[in-house]
């Protein structure tokens, strides 16, 4: 009978620990309790409907946004998962207005330190419709042995170690990388892991669907209002195969994206001259699966990954998708400059 090896989530994570050849665990140690929190919270949402978990917290956070107690849930979760890793020296979330620093002699010689977005597109849970948490790790630039500090948290995506996405949908995935390569996992929950799923996942080049919340149409740059209708074309020859997606949930259209191809914008309007989407745990771990799929994310010129972050919950114009999509759209962009 033919033998059916899982790769479990762990056992991937140690045979990868090869592909560096300093590596002493570390990281893989905290990729393996950021797996932990993932099935926490997981559980969680999947029954979110029958506990008492749904709905406003009553709090607000560093955004004004409405926090749902899942949002907390996430959030605390995460922290604690990633503090008894004892790798981890400090943490940036949504939910956090600042920096959070952990004090104990094994936190403040951790080596990394750790964005997310606890519980993105929360309040999309209500309405059963797919949420996700998007983290990225850097190495510290403060000295091992002190308490982390804002300058940790302010270096360029281009600088993280690791990035990735959980997306809780009509099954449970992480997706991430480590710079060499995308895969993910799909949590089975007969066994409570995750197993490697979706190997060397490669972002197709070009693609239909584009994804953006065209409510916002009448505040588009020019350029995406012509994307929008170049898209949109319907006389032959010119005529487009383009289909619009666009679930709200960032982790959700991108994950779309990323394995049939696609574009996702979120552009700058006059209402959010720098956009919606933050750079640091939202954006800028997106990009990071992007690129090490073969696509491509850019603000309308500049990389994402490139981006200088001046604080710490900043925004940025998003774009997003398969490599050739992009292109196109910055070339819409820039013809109006
Ligand atoms: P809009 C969810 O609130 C979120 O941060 C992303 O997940 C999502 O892509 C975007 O905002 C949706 O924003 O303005 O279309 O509702």
């Amino acid at each position: 009978m033919k033998s059916y090896h899982i790769t479990t989530l762990n056992e991937f994570i140690i045979r990868r620990q090869a592909d560096f050849p300093y590596a002493k665990g570390e990281l893989s140690r905290l990729l393996s309790h950021l797996g932990i929190a993932a099935k926490i919270v997981s559980k969680k949402i999947n029954k979110a409907g029958l506990v008492d978990i749904l709905g406003e917290s009553g709090e607000v956070n560093v955004q004004g946004e409405e926090q749902v107690k899942l949002d907390l849930f996430a959030d605390q979760t995460f922290i604690s998962a990633l503090k008894a890793s004892g790798e981890v020296c400090g943490f940036v979330t949504e939910e956090n207005s600042e920096i959070i620093t952990f004090e104990d002699n094994l936190s403040r010689d951790g080596k990394y330190i750790f964005l997310m977005d606890p519980l993105d597109g929360s309040s999309n849970v209500d309405v059963n419709v797919s949420v996700g948490t998007i983290f990225g790790i850097y190495r510290r630039v403060t000295q091992r042995g002190h308490l982390a500090g804002q300058e940790d948290f302010l270096q360029e995506g281009s600088r993280m170690v690791a990035a990735g996405y959980v997306i809780y949908g009509s099954s449970t995935m992480l997706v991430y990388t480590t710079g060499k390569g995308v895969n993910g996992f799909t949590l089975d929950p007969s066994i409570g892991e995750f197993c490697l799923s979706h190997p060397d996942i490669r972002m197709p080049e070009t693609g239909t669907i584009y994804s953006i919340n065209e409510g916002h149409y009448a505040r588009f740059p020019d350029g995406v209002k012509r994307y929008i209708k170049y898209c949109q074309e319907i006389d032959p020859p010119t005529s487009r195969p383009y289909t619009s997606r666009y679930i709200g949930s960032l982790v959700a259209d991108f994950h779309r994206n990323l394995l049939k191809g696609g574009i996702f914008l979120y552009p700058s309007t006059a209402k959010a001259p720098s956009g919606k989407l933050r750079l640091a745990y939202e954006c800028n771990p997106i990009a990071f699966i992007a690129e090490q799929a073969g696509g491509k994310a850019s603000d309308g010129e500049k990389r994402t990954l490139d981006q200088k972050p001046t604080s710490l919950h900043q925004r940025t114009p998003y774009y997003v998708g398969s490599l050739r999509m992009v292109e196109l759209l910055e070339e819409f962009l820039q013809q109006n400059s």
